[in-house]
């Protein structure tokens, strides 16, 4: 029998099983309201749990209803153990983490093994950095489900007939949740696996990175070049060459003598740094963090139950073993000293985990790692698509007891279902091609609708050398993605924003000046994916789940629910039903540049708009534009959220969230500006109006809240 016929087969079993609504399994429950988790009899508590994935044990509150709609079938083929499930007619399946190819995952079969993938290339593209064993599924009717497999080990997910995780590891238990829509869907899913931290303001500006920045001086030079170009910047990154040899948590004398200097340097300038570490240690004896790592027996064993060691950048590495919480508390222990030069963000690469010069591209499926905590000790074919998320985990509590009133930022390259607990991420290794830029959208929407909101990819595509004339499309697009950073591997040519001539540099600028004239709209995005679970950037679709033709739009995307994002190279895209108008934030005109990306809002929402500022630094909403886009029947809302841009205050209390309503009457717009939420004391503020109508841009301006009213 081959594997179709065998889930057939199995599916028909397990319905039986199920019929009158009375499971073979005890355990099945309902663990929220519509939330059920079901378990397959072999389950092996010890195999898989704790999970990794929620933030905490789930907690039966009543029996499966009958009618439950998703039901899995669990069977074995071989030895491997899976889950199916049915796909209804018209089903459109999202989701499923970081993967290439299109939004619309139906027909698409993926792997869930995290892997280094230069250029997304190795095992076709179908196995990248991050597992996310996780689907969601939109019915015709805009009803929809999402299915988590609670499942650590190496795996397949089939996106056919039917769904299908198809695991190397022991038989698992899945969640399966239903909603009235894929928005609820996300929701529910982060009530269960977690929802990003709110991060500080300043990593939500546009970020400057290439590997490497060497020596100082043109790390320097760079920042100087985005105050001289006028162009806005908050951070400058530093990739492996600033370290002595590539041992982690050290300075190359010669290349980075004084990395507090450098670090006052970019602060001085309103700008931050953020510093790479990777896990490997290089096995040298005399190398404080390996002596201490050795003493300590931190290190991840082979099956013999000795060191393990693999290649890495710095040649032969040990690697810290993760699922240790000793191991854990000391690794976050080593970012004191490293926190106390000035560095204000922690970047951890290579944490797939990823080995040189080995078939597998990692760690022997054998190798051990010895848990605690409550974590069994399991091997590497377990715990290997978690290696980047505990890392992550550690670094973040590392970062968080060496500045404490500071709200963390660790960008990972790696993670699990639930990593955006503890840190953001980025798309790895693309290429500076046409395929790879417009891919970025899908992959990045695919990602928020997994649970990680704060993600994008390298602007400009890391590998190959990027043109003039992609880079400035990139660029013009790029800048309303969640997470906004231009890099670029050795190498290849300059992609600095004026590293590609005037016209590029202009395009460049003004894609920029929108993100940061945009920055209060995008800050309360944030502050919604940090307590809804809501992704930042959302697909078309949800502006109206129930026009099937939306469905499958990939080429434009959401900024929130108010923003329609439409790229200039966009051609097979779709614009919702309702009133979308293009909006300029700066004063451009996108219907006749060639570059940049027109700016749809939706009817009926207020967007907030601040000031041109060169870096969060100067960042202030006393004075705000509202951009105002009446409905039909001349209403609009909107929202924005403020607080102390970092620290911990907004968690007492210390933020507001503003809310913002226009009601038309006899031709007169009425403004209304409320406190609807937090204590935080703030001046009082001024407004322009922009009031968006069919025919004209009314302005008027600036106001006092309790004056704002425009006559049409
Ligand atoms: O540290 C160097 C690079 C880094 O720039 C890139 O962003 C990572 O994805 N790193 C990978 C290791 C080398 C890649 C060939």
């Amino acid at each position: 029998m081959n594997k179709f016929n065998a889930t057939i087969v199995m599916l028909l079993v397990a319905s039986l099983a199920i019929t009158g609504g009375k499971s073979i399994e005890k355990r099945n429950k309902l663990i929220g309201s519509q939330i059920a988790i079901f378990y397959p009899s072999d389950f092996n508590p010890g195999a898989n749990l704790p999970s990794l994935a929620f933030e905490k044990e789930p907690t039966a509150i009543g029996e499966i209803p009958l009618g439950w709609k998703l039901v899995p079938s669990f069977y074995h083929v071989g030895k491997e153990t899976c889950a199916a499930f049915p796909v209804g007619e018209g089903v459109s399946l999202y989701g499923t983490g970081e993967v290439t190819g299109p939004l619309l995952r139906n027909g698409t079969t993926i792997d869930l093994w995290n892997t280094d993938t230069p250029g997304y290339k190795r095992a076709d593209g179908k196995r990248l950095y991050h597992t996310h064993p996780w689907v969601l599924g939109v019915r015709a009717d805009g009803t929809a489900f999402g299915i988590i497999a609670d499942n650590t080990w190496k795996q397949k997910l089939i996106l056919t007939d039917s769904i299908r995780f198809i695991s190397e590891g022991p038989a698992f238990r899945v969640v399966i949740i239903e909603r009235k829509t894929p928005q609820e869907v996300v929701m529910a899913l982060s009530g269960l696996i977690g929802k990003m931290y709110m991060p500080p303001l300043w990593s939500l500006g546009y970020q400057q990175c290439r590997w490497s920045y060497e020596p100082d001086s043109r790390a320097k030079e760079v920042a100087d070049g985005f105050i001289n170009h006028k162009i806005s910047c908050d951070v400058i990154w530093f990739d492996i060459d600033y370290m002595d040899k590539f041992k982690i948590f050290t300075f190359d004398k010669t290349k980075y003598p004084n990395p507090t200097e450098m670090n006052d340097y970019l602060h001085k300038r309103g700008m931050k740094g953020v510093w790479m570490i990777d896990p490997g240690v290089k096995e040298e004896k005399g190398y404080s963090v390996y002596d201490e790592g050795t003493k300590q027996d931190n290190w991840v064993k082979d099956a013999t139950g000795k060191d393990y060691l693999g290649e890495v950048w710095p040649g032969k590495c040990v690697f810290p073993d993760f699922t240790r919480p000793k191991t854990r508390e000391w690794w976050s222990g080593l970012y004191k000293n490293f926190m106390a030069t000035g560095i204000d963000g922690v970047w951890n690469d290579m944490n797939d985990p990823s080995v040189f010069n080995v078939p597998t591209w990692t760690m022997p499926e054998n190798n051990i790692n010895r848990g605690g905590g409550g974590l069994p000790e399991g091997s590497h074919l377990r715990y290997h698509n978690v290696y980047g998320m505990l890392m992550v985990r550690a670094t973040m509590e590392g970062i968080l007891k060496a500045n404490p009133d500071k709200r963390p930022f660790v960008l990972s390259r790696s993670g699990y279902l639930g990593s955006q607990r503890y840190s953001a991420t980025w798309t790895g290794d693309n290429l500076g091609t046409v395929e790879h830029m417009k891919m970025s959208i899908p992959m990045s929407l695919n990602f928020g609708l997994s649970g990680q909101a704060f993600n994008g990819p390298d602007i400009g595509g890391f590998g190959d050398k990027t043109s003039p004339d992609l880079f400035a499309q990139w660029m013009s697009m790029g800048v309303f993605f969640p997470f906004a950073r231009g890099h670029a591997a050795k190498g290849t040519n300059n992609k600095e924003p004026w590293a590609f001539g005037p016209e590029v540099e202009k395009a460049c600028q003004t894609a920029i000046n929108r993100r940061y004239r945009l920055m209060p709209y995008i800050y309360t995005l944030f502050h919604e994916a940090a307590t809804t679970g809501m992704p930042v950037m959302r697909p078309t679709f949800f502006a109206d789940i129930k026009d099937l033709k939306l469905r499958t739009d990939d080429e434009n995307f959401l900024l929130g629910d108010n923003l329609l994002i439409v790229p200039k190279w966009a051609k097979n895209n779709l614009i919702p039903k309702g009133n979308w108008k293009t909006i300029s934030v700066n004063g451009e005109d996108s219907k006749n540049d060639k570059y940049q990306a027109d700016i749809l809002q939706r009817e009926g929402s207020i967007v907030p708009v601040g000031n041109l500022i060169q870096s969060t630094a100067q960042y202030s909403t006393d004075s705000l534009t509202l951009f105002i886009s009446l409905d039909a029947k001349g209403r609009a809302t909107g929202s924005l959220y403020e607080d102390a841009n970092d620290g911990f205050g907004y968690k007492k209390g210390e933020y507001v969230m503003w809310t913002f309503t226009a009601i038309t009457k006899d031709n007169m717009v009425n403004i209304d500006v409320k406190q609807t939420e937090g204590t935080l004391k703030t001046k009082t503020k001024l407004f322009k109006i922009k009031l968006i109508t069919k025919s004209k841009v009314l302005e008027k301006g600036w106001l006092k809240a309790n004056q704002l009213k425009v006559k049409m």
